[in-house]
């Protein structure tokens, strides 16, 4: 490597999308209803009262959409496929069209020289599972979702070599199930909380079987999950021994499981003297061996060492610098310390799959997105990407949320998180600053 900030060659630069923020046409070509849907209905919930119908119109522009990354210059799309649009209920029937669409939109991927990373649930599961079985606290959900899997290799492996099973357990299970302001809504009490979790992590190791064993040919599987990246406060031994020790009974509900074949004692004791029952035999299941550990990333923790193997957790303070969305709090140094710390616990290849964050994004008095924010924001991650790969760490792609502004979900269309700017009433994309700066730097080979 030449200089200060540079990538390896073959280091991956891409971006992720996932099929409900972006591909609208959610009435057509016989895909089914998800519960994502049934939450843009109700009223009060989704900011403005926006819905996912139209979304970016990916289902008609994706030859514009590839062409942009094209011009791009990202090697790897990271996108999710609908389950309802392939799936309409959710088991039994497949929907010949929605094949058709992934199909077209794969092969202009390839066709263009990007390589397409698959994310099976991206969270719009199908109403149909949710209404006759209770989504994810049903232990049934396990094969349903084996099944899918089974027929997303059987129909794209031939092309389609790089999986991810789901995207943020937590973010489909606690905010929809626990907190209840996702769907399906609901607020349930510890054990059921428990069980909720538990069946998503079958059903990922159930999915992880199914690919393998349908697949035309190698493939790559593993997840893409918002851990909680803990950073050492100060960078002392102790300081990142307790980080490390953090990160992994911090992410003991879906993370650490299924890396290691056993929840952590520190997340069973959370549940007092009632530890849900759950069959050990399940753990042959979700810990199936994967290819690398994908980390969504956007926001810190912090970890200072208390005692002798003890931590302590402090969360960033009122005042801390933020981006545009009031949840997402700045620290570039994620990016260095969540893949360090994944390898030094788990020594699988990482994938930082998804980063990036929202901005004021106001066309200026020239239609131009002058958004320095973001490309702060950027230069600074990838910065610590590139000193993370410098001390040897196999950090070997990184996936920008967002190549698009898209349908940012209770937020709706007020969170814009793309390098390309979408006007949603006429749909025309438009390159942001970022975008260029993005360009630059994968043409380059260095953050620029
Ligand atoms: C991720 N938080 O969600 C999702 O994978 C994307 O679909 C989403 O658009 C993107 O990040 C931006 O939000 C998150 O509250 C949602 O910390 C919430 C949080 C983090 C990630």
């Amino acid at each position: 490597m030449e200089s200060i900030f540079s990538f390896p060659q073959e280091f991956i630069f891409g971006t992720a999308t996932a099929a409900f923020q972006v591909e609208g046409a959610t009435h057509q070509d016989g895909r089914g209803d998800s519960i994502w849907d049934t939450q843009t209905r109700l009223p009060g919930v989704i900011k403005n009262g926006d819905t996912a119908d139209f979304a970016c119109d990916q289902y008609h522009r994706y030859e514009e959409d590839v062409a942009l990354m094209k011009d791009l210059g990202v090697s790897a799309y990271r996108f999710s496929l609908s389950w309802p649009r392939l799936q309409p209920e959710g088991r039994g029937a497949v929907n010949p069209q929605g094949i058709d669409y992934y199909n077209r939109l794969i092969d202009a991927l390839l066709k263009a020289g990007i390589t397409p990373w698959v994310t099976l649930f991206h969270w719009d599961l199908p109403q149909s599972l949710q209404d006759s079985e209770g989504g994810w606290l049903s232990p049934h959900i396990a094969d349903h979702f084996g099944d899918y899997a089974g027929l997303v290799a059987h129909a794209f492996s031939d092309r389609v070599k790089n999986f991810f099973t789901v995207n943020e357990f937590y973010c489909f299970t606690d905010k929809g199930y626990v907190q209840g302001d996702f769907p399906p809504r609901l607020k349930l009490p510890p054990h059921q909380a428990f069980a909720v979790r538990h069946h998503a992590l079958v059903a990922h190791g159930r999915a992880v079987q199914a690919l393998r064993a349908s697949a035309r040919g190698p493939i790559r599987v593993g997840f893409a999950e918002n851990s909680q990246i803990m950073v050492p406060v100060i960078e002392t031994p102790e300081n990142v021994e307790a980080a490390k020790l953090a990160f992994r009974e911090s992410n003991g509900a879906f993370i650490t499981p299924i890396l290691e074949g056993a929840y952590p004692e520190r997340y069973l004791q959370t549940f007092g003297n009632e530890v849900p029952a759950f069959n050990p035999e399940d753990f042959k299941i979700i810990a199936e061996p994967l290819d690398f550990i994908g980390l969504n990333m956007y926001t810190p923790v912090y970890v200072q060492a208390e005692g002798k193997t003890g931590y302590k957790i402090t969360h960033p303070t009122a005042h801390h610098p933020r981006m545009h969305v009031d949840w997402l709090k700045v620290d570039p140094s994620i990016a260095y310390w969540g893949p360090r710390i994944a390898w030094e616990l788990w020594e699988k290849d990482i994938y930082i799959t998804e980063n990036g964050c929202s901005g004021t994004d106001v066309p200026d008095e020239t239609g131009a997105i002058v958004d320095t924010d973001r490309v702060f924001y950027l230069r600074h991650h990838l910065r610590e990407v590139s000193r993370c790969i410098s001390d040897g760490i196999p950090l070997k792609g990184y996936f920008l949320w967002s190549l698009l502004d898209n349908f940012e979900w209770n937020h709706g269309y007020s969170e814009r998180f793309g390098i390309v700017y979408v006007d949603f009433s006429t749909q025309k994309r438009s390159k942001k600053l970022s975008y260029s700066f993005y360009k630059g730097t994968i043409s380059r080979g260095r953050v620029v």
